[in-house]
């Protein structure tokens, strides 16, 4: 694959493929995932339109202490962070979303550069309108680039950006991947930076699990909605008939792996169709399909995962409570 554009005209953009191989991929994961034992579907899943919107929800949601808590970690420390990051003159975001804790970054970095390239790496063309707009109206002084990428995949195109990088990766994103798949992506990540770059890396702590449930079966359901919403989308892009209000949202804590897992649980004996797929799918009463792992990390978590992916810790920083933590890494 190549950057079908030069990153200086504006937008870049992965080979003409990147627009057909995700439904290829989701398709076999699909048809893996329901196939296997126990059921299983791959949480980026999640995020199509409804449930990218959804998401935005949650992360405005009282119990959900994730993004209100990180937020007021970039609020104090955002300044500390680009001095210690060094003179980072382009800022690389990962699954940028609406980069709403970005623009305190970049607002710290535009104190000690003149000039400031973002460039927001997303699959998703909606996310990156959204954070090129917001950076365009908040700051028109930094210059935006988003970059359309898979970055789970690759990240060859960021070592062809000019200047010392500081990569963004935050909302504890990094928790929905295994821990070998974890260090796997921080790993490639550090072989397309160079020596004296930099990442900010979000994480969410362990705390105690009432909270922790909480976060992830609210109140007002707006988790279940966005857990049950991939069933839904099943149903559009593969021709399924789930009836969804034959699935419940249920969330567990794994004490032993620490991390919460959401799963749907059938709440009847059912068999589905995958139309699609040529795919029948039989469900027993309170059979599950697991849907996502949040990992919820220690301080030697950390540590373990930084140094899997030859990274350097070089300073955190933390909520008085401790309940959040943005680790600088150095390169
Ligand atoms: C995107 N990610 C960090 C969220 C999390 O907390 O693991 C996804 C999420 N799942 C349920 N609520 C939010």
């Amino acid at each position: 694959m190549h950057a079908g554009s030069s990153w200086a005209s504006g937008w870049l953009r992965m080979s003409v493929n990147s627009a057909v191989l995700p439904l290829e991929d989701d398709a076999r994961e699909v048809l893996r995932g329901l196939s296997a034992r126990p059921k299983m579907l791959p949480p980026r899943l999640f995020y199509d339109a409804a449930g990218s919107a959804l998401f935005e929800q949650i992360t405005e949601l009282p119990e959900y202490y994730l993004t209100t808590t990180e937020q007021a970690i970039f609020e104090q420390y955002a300044p500390a962070m680009v001095r210690a990051a060094g003179s980072a003159s382009t800022i690389i975001e990962l699954g940028a979303g609406t980069a709403r804790k970005t623009m305190l970054v970049l607002r710290a970095a535009l104190q000690q550069h003149r000039s400031i390239t973002f460039i927001p790496v997303d699959v998703s063309h909606f996310a990156l309108e959204m954070a090129q707009q917001r950076v365009a109206s908040e700051l028109p002084q930094v210059s935006v680039h988003p970059l359309v990428m898979d970055y789970t995949s690759k990240f060859s195109t960021l070592s062809r950006l000019p200047g010392r990088k500081l990569v963004l990766y935050i909302g504890s994103s990094i928790g929905n991947f295994e821990p070998m798949a974890a260090s796997s992506l921080l790993s490639r990540l550090r072989s397309s930076l160079a020596p004296g770059d930099s990442l900010l890396l979000g994480t969410d702590m362990q705390k105690p699990v009432d909270i922790l449930l909480r976060a992830y079966d609210d109140s007002a359901g707006v988790t279940a909605h966005f857990n049950l919403n991939v069933l839904a989308r099943i149903n559009r892009e593969f021709d399924a008939d789930f009836d969804l209000a034959s699935f419940a949202h249920c969330v567990r804590w794994n004490r032993r792996d620490s991390r919460i897992e959401m799963h749907l649980s059938s709440r009847i004996r059912q068999r589905v169709c995958i139309n699609d797929l040529d795919l029948t799918v039989d469900f027993a009463p309170g059979e599950t399909i697991h849907t996502e792992n949040s990992y919820k990390f220690t301080p030697s978590m950390i540590s373990s995962l930084a140094s899997n992916a030859g990274l350097t810790i070089e300073q955190t920083w933390c909520d008085e409570r401790n309940w959040f933590a943005v680790t600088l890494l150095r390169v």
